[in-house]
């Protein structure tokens, strides 16, 4: 399926450990106070934390290095240095994260996994001030450890996608369209049936989501048994999470189309009409669609319809809503 896999590569660094410090206690009448330089600060750490309403790497911006802070100084009258933030980086489950020179697998966040959180780069640690090393061979320590350095690494990250709603449909009702008009995909969109050819992914955002929509050949009578393209496209929304179902109001058998999808799909694996569902009625824009639209309403009460016209561009707000619904 084209636009299947996302990948991106990153560079991390983990935070420098602040040094310890070289401080001598001045007190009033003390002439030479003892050593009492503070340690300073452990590095940030590079945390991935997994995070289910993303679906792709898009929310990264393409940006390519992340860096947790350095851990301060340790101060006078033997105080910390501050430690350094950590950086986390959020992924959709099932990101896999290769070591990017030998591809080797460091890490696998698959299955359902909403929040859980992995410190892969330990922050430096801070380095101890000249307080620890005062005895009484030593007096006068004007040595304090420094910080031990982050650590870097780089990586790949790489993710399958697996759409939330794919889109079933006889040809030209619309289904590409309809994805170019939601997504950054770019289908092929033709004024005749089988103008796609194999499935497209596209990425819907609304809000802080990612919804992958899946657009796959146009379905006809008999694809069951092989007609038109067949059935075979449909293996690739076995495993989403709902289905739009997309009915043209302008063809002459719009009222039956339906009927003609669940069929078809049924025959080819029974639990797709198990999935969440909506039906969506196409090209609005067109003469008689209003009349069409309130016979489909009648003749199903019990499904979610929603109309739609990519080209006067009306209720497409609504359906994002429930294709997100469906997804989450
Ligand atoms: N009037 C009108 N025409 C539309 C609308 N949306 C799509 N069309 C037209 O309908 C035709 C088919 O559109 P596609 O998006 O290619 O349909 P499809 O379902 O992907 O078709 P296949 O890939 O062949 O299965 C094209 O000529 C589109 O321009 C709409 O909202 N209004
Ligand atoms: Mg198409």
């Amino acid at each position: 399926m084209q636009g299947f896999i996302d990948e991106t590569r990153l560079e991390l660094f983990s935070g420098n450990g602040g040094p310890g410090c070289v401080s001598f206690r001045r007190e009033k009448y003390v002439a030479k106070g003892g050593p009492d330089g503070g340690d300073g600060g452990r590095g940030g750490n590079v945390v991935f934390e997994v995070k289910k309403n993303l679906k792709t790497f898009s929310h990264l911006n393409a940006k390519h290095s992340f860096h947790a802070k350095n851990g301060q100084q340790g101060m006078g009258k033997k105080m910390h240095g501050k430690d350094g933030e950590d950086v986390t980086i959020l992924v959709p489950p099932g990101t896999i994260i290769r070591d990017f020179e030998s591809n080797d697998i460091i890490r696998d966040f698959s299955g359902n996994v909403e929040g859980e959180t992995w410190t892969f780069l330990k922050g430096g640690k801070g380095g101890l001030g000249n307080w620890h090393y005062r005895s009484s061979k030593k007096q006068v320590p004007r040595y304090a450890q420094p910080g031990i350095p982050g650590q870097y690494a780089e990586i790949l990250l790489e993710l399958n996608m697996i759409a939330d709603v794919g889109f079933v449909g006889f040809p030209n009702a619309g289904k590409s369209s309809l994805l170019s008009a939601l997504t950054n995909a770019d289908p092929k969109v033709g004024a005749y049936p089988f103008t796609t050819k194999i499935p497209n992914l596209g990425m819907m955002r609304i809000a802080d989501n990612d919804v992958v929509l899946a657009d796959i050949p146009g379905i006809i009578e008999g694809a069951s048994h092989g007609a038109g393209l067949g059935l075979r496209f449909l293996k690739h929304i076995a495993r989403t999470a709902g289905l739009a179902f997309m009915v043209d109001l302008s063809d002459s058998g719009f009222l039956d189309a339906f009927e003609h999808l669940k069929d078809e799909l049924e025959d080819f694996e029974a639990s797709l009409l198990k999935k969440q569902r909506i039906l969506i009625a196409t090209k609005t824009d067109l003469e008689g669609t209003e009349e069409a639209l309130a016979q489909l309403r009648e003749k199903y009460p019990e499904e979610n319809i929603v109309a739609i016209s990519v080209f006067a561009r009306t209720g497409l707000d609504e359906l994002k809503q429930n294709l997100l619904n469906m997804a989450h």
